[in-house]
């Protein structure tokens, strides 16, 4: 068996489902990253702007000079129930399901070890590798695509007629020189615009980009400060990430119940949390319940700003409480300037009344500015 097959047994026994070679030419979709960041479409990422980020996700070479091939690994997730069945009940959470489990920037490096011991061994040396997962400066998506493992959909997904888009992607730059896969080259999207028409903030571009700072996924987990007031409606009861683009997928539906990765299994409690109780999460807790987790990202103030959202957005009177004490007790200025704005969606004498006893004892100017701008449009 050649090495590349060798290679990629090693990762599909372990769970993967898709592995793919290429070589290090400079990814076919540069260029629309470069235009998609002039056009200030990545929000406040700028990460993704710096000369560097630019120049590495140019010349891959760059990543690593004595590199010869790179190695893409897709890991899948788990699939979440179609978007219909979640929303009814309303004083559930949505979490986006890679963050059901354990966080996969841990998990692709225990693999990567693991497979450079392997390598070690059949080789009788080690070869020069670096690894990334999500935050290294590569086109993750292009490069897979390159290595075969699916097509980019218009939701900018990468997709598979086989395996759907829930998977996440892992790559290793390796010094062996490895014969590439040929290019993933069908495009299955044909006339269909399902996640176009479903996308609640209608973020999908028809370039096969997004309008990233208006996407859930943006909002809820990299945007640190506070929501935009006219997307705070559209995110339902999404607190973390979003799925709808893929859950309304064909490609999805249709293989619903594929085996996540081992660590990626849903974790007791995570997938569709009670609101009231996340809204009450203290700093102990929240590190408790969501240790070695993606959902430590936006940290407890962003995780509990999206929970306050939701919970007004549930029209639920149960949502009052949990809400009023956030008012009240939360620490964090983020959180009861969400909670202000989520209670303020219940418009009652009760809620006036709180609200107005807040403003006289709230010390925060903007949850001060939060709570008159309730009563100025209850009043
Ligand atoms: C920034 C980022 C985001 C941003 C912006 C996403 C975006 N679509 O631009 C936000 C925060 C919104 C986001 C959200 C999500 N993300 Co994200 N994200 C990234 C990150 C770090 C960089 C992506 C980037 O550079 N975007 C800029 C755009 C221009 O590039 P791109 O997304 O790669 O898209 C390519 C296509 O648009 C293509 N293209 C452009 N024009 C055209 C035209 C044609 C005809 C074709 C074929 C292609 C094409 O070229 C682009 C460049 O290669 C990557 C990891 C990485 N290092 O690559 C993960 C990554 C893309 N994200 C991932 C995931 C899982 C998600 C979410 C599903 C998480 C969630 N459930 O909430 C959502 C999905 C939202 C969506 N529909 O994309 C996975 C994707 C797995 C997959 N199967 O595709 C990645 C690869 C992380 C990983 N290591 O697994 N993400
Ligand atoms: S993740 Fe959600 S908000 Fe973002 S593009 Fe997909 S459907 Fe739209
Ligand atoms: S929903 Fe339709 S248009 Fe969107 S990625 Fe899937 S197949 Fe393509």
């Amino acid at each position: 068996m050649s090495l590349e097959s060798q290679i990629k047994q090693f990762f599909l026994e372990r769970g993967a489902s898709g592995v793919g070679i290429t070589h290090l030419e400079s990814p076919p979709h540069y260029l629309q990253y470069v235009q998609w960041v002039e056009a200030g479409l990545h929000g406040s990422m700028s990460y993704l702007e710096t000369e560097r980020a630019r120049a590495l996700r140019e010349n891959p070479r760059d990543i690593l000079p004595s590199a010869r091939s790179v190695v893409l690994v897709a890991l899948p997730i788990a699939q979440p129930k179609p978007a219909s069945d979640s929303e009814k009940s309303s004083m559930k959470g949505r979490i986006a399901s890679y963050a059901w489990g354990e966080d996969y920037h841990l998990v692709f490096p225990r693999l990567f070890q693991d497979f450079m011991e392997w390598l070690t061994q059949k080789l009788g040396s080690t070869p020069q590798a670096k690894w990334y997962t999500d935050t290294g400066p590569v086109l993750e998506r292009d490069l897979a695509s390159r290595a075969g493992l699916g097509w980019i959909g218009k939701n900018t997904c990468l997709n598979h007629p086989r395996k759907g888009s829930f998977f996440l992607l892992g790559e290793i730059f390796l010094e062996l020189d490895l014969e590439a896969d040929p290019p993933f080259s069908t495009d299955h999207c044909g006339t269909c615009t399902r996640c176009i028409d479903a996308c609640p903030t209608q973020c999908i571009r028809p370039d096969r980009t997004l309008d990233a700072s208006r996407c859930i996924s943006y909002l809820t987990i990299e945007n640190k400060g506070s929501i935009p007031v006219e997307l705070r409606e559209k995110m339902g009861n999404w607190i973390f990430g979003c799925d709808v683009c893929q859950q309304v997928c064909p490609w999805n539906v249709r293989f619903g119940n594929a085996e996540p990765y081992p660590a990626f299994y849903p974790r007791e409690g995570v997938p569709e949390p009670d609101l009231a109780e996340e809204m009450l999460l203290d700093p102990i807790g929240f590190n408790r319940k969501f240790k070695n987790s993606p959902i430590q990202r936006p940290r407890r103030r962003g995780y509990l700003r999206n929970v306050a959202i939701a919970l007004g957005n549930a029209q639920d009177e149960r949502a009052i409480p949990a809400l009023m004490t956030g008012i009240t007790e939360d620490p964090e200025p983020l959180v009861r300037q969400h909670a202000v704005w989520a209670l303020g969606q219940y418009s009652s004498q009760r809620v006036r009344e709180f609200l107005s006893q807040r403003l006289k004892e709230e010390g925060d100017a903007v949850v001060r500015e939060e709570i008159e701008q309730v009563l100025s449009l209850d009043g």
